[in-house]
Parts: C-alpha cells; structure tokens; sequence
C-alpha cells in the first residue's frame, strides 16, 4: 500500500492522500483564514456582495481571481501555532508515504484562495504552463514537494490547479540529452530547499525549468495543441479523457481536486497552471512545501 503510492507518485508526480486532518481542524483553520481575510479586506465569504467591492483586489485575469497581500496573513497564521496541528497530520502521511525523516515542512504556508471569474464554462487551461523546479540528471526526486491542503470541497467547476502528470519524467529523460552545467545561479536561487545536496553545484547537469515546455513542444504535438485554445468538449476529451504516452510514459491533464481534509503532494517539476473558478464558490486551498533531509 504504502509502496504503491510512493511508485504512483514517482510515476504520475502527483499523489492524493485522502480524510488526512480531521474535519474540525480543517474548519478552524477556514475561520481563522476568513477572520483575517475579513479584517484585513472587508471580505466575508458568506457574502459575495464583499468579494469584490475593491476594484482592484482580488487581481487577476477573466479566468482566476486572487487576493493580493496574502502572504503576510499566512506568516502570521503560521507564527499564531494554528496551523500546527494540520501539520503534525500532514507530517506524519507524509513519513507514511515517503519514510520517517525523509522530508521536512518549511516555514512557508501560501495561500491558493481564488474566487469566481467572469468565465461561464470550465475548460483545459491553455496559458500559463510551467515548471517550478529544474530537471536534475541523475535525481528521481525533485527538491521540495509541494503540499496542497483542501479547506473545503474543490470541484473541477472551483478552478483547480491542473496538472500534466509525469511531465516530470518527461523533463529528466530530456535533461539526459539536453540538459547543461554551470547553473550555479539557479541552484542557488532554491537555497532553502537544495542546501548541503551538491558538493560542487557547477558540475550539476541540469535542464531549467523556462526550457521544458518548448522543448516538449518541439517533440510532440500533444504539447503544442496544450498551449493552444480550444472548446471545452474538445480539450477534456483530448487532454483528461484520452490516455497518451509517449517514450513509456503516461501523460494526462488532471486537475487537483478534493474533499475537506485531504492532501495531494505535488512534485514541482510537472507541468501545471492555474484554472478558471466558474463556480459561485472561493477555491479554499492552501500549499505548504516539503524540503528532502539530508
Ligand atoms: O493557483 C493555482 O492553481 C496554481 C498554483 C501554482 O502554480 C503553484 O502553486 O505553483
């Protein structure tokens, strides 16, 4: 069991662990997050009257909706002890999944809170793919997991991130070819997740993540019609319905949803992008990242 999750993770790059922290704590932590919200912008979720009375916060294009000034709101719920007990249950799946003092939380908590757009029906997002870490030769695993905690229910309507899983296969087996030393600045630049992995960063071969998408592009049409627009039918039968594969490996939109309490852990060297919220309901999710112990 616990085998098996860790080879679909290796495999697909994302892993949903389901009922992970109770349903009480979850709720907490949604109304110490609305507290501050409601402080610090006059929203209040039971009201959509207040979500947008700012004109120019939440920010954002037709497709997602986001609150600026966050960040300080998160710091502070982290530094408050009320998110220490999500983590303590995040922790210990984690141990489960991957072995006991195999990765550690960082202090970080974001916020992934985006409310309703303009846009009425849901679609495979084109814009905006990327990768949040580089593709390292000779590592399987990437530097940081990234955390997504469900606060409330996320359907495909609510905007969720989408991902291609095992983009990230896809990526290393180009770095073997592709793949360039002397990327000393990037490495640094992750510090608090790569710290004490490299004795001579230089010598890392590697392929930037700003150079994955077009080179998947150039090898397979699959990845220029992702990037391309569509309709909706169109786009979920081609990119979440159909299976494809190419070189032995499975690639497939899928789109992080869940229930209140669950977790899915990301390796942030997949594909992904944000999604339209064409529900009539905030996307309540939050990101704690994971760096591998020495
Ligand atoms: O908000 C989203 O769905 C996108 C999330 C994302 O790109 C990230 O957490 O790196």
């Amino acid at each position: 069991m616990t085998f098996s999750n860790r080879e679909d993770f290796r495999n697909k790059g994302v892993l949903k662990l389901s009922s992970v922290i109770d349903i009480e704590k979850i709720l907490d932590a949604q109304s110490y997050l609305w507290q501050e919200v409601k402080h610090k912008f006059s929203i209040n979720i039971d009201e959509p009257s207040t979500w947008f009375s700012n004109a120019h916060n939440p920010v954002g294009d037709a497709g997602a909706k986001r609150l600026n000034g966050m960040g300080s709101i998160m710091r502070e719920l982290k530094a408050s002890g009320k998110l220490d007990e999500i983590e303590r249950a995040i922790q210990s799946s984690i141990d489960q999944v991957f072995g006991t003092h195999t990765w550690r939380p960082l202090d970080l908590w974001y916020s992934l809170l985006s409310f309703p757009s303009s846009e009425s029906a849901w679609n495979v997002p084109h814009k905006s793919w990327h990768c949040d870490e580089p593709a390292v030769v000779g590592d399987a695993e990437p530097w940081s997991l990234f955390v997504f905690v469900f606060l409330d229910n996320v359907t495909v309507d609510m905007g969720p991130t989408t991902v291609v899983s095992g983009s990230h296969r896809r990526a290393e087996r180009l770095a073997k070819t592709l793949g360039t030393q002397n990327h000393e600045a990037l490495i640094n630049a992750f510090e608090s997740v790569n710290s004490g992995l490299f004795e001579s960063p230089k010598e890392v071969t590697l392929l930037p993540m700003d150079q994955v998408l077009d080179l998947l592009i150039q090898e397979d049409p699959w990845f220029q019609e992702l990037v391309e627009e569509g309709s909706p039918d169109q786009r979920i039968q081609r990119f979440i319905e159909e299976d494809n594969s190419l070189y032995g490996i499975k690639q497939k939109v899928v789109t992080l949803t869940g229930t209140a309490g669950d977790i899915i852990v990301f390796d942030p060297r997949c594909l992904h992008t944000f999604s339209a919220n064409v529900s009539d309901r905030p996307r309540q999710v939050l990101r704690l990242d994971f760096r591998r112990q020495l």
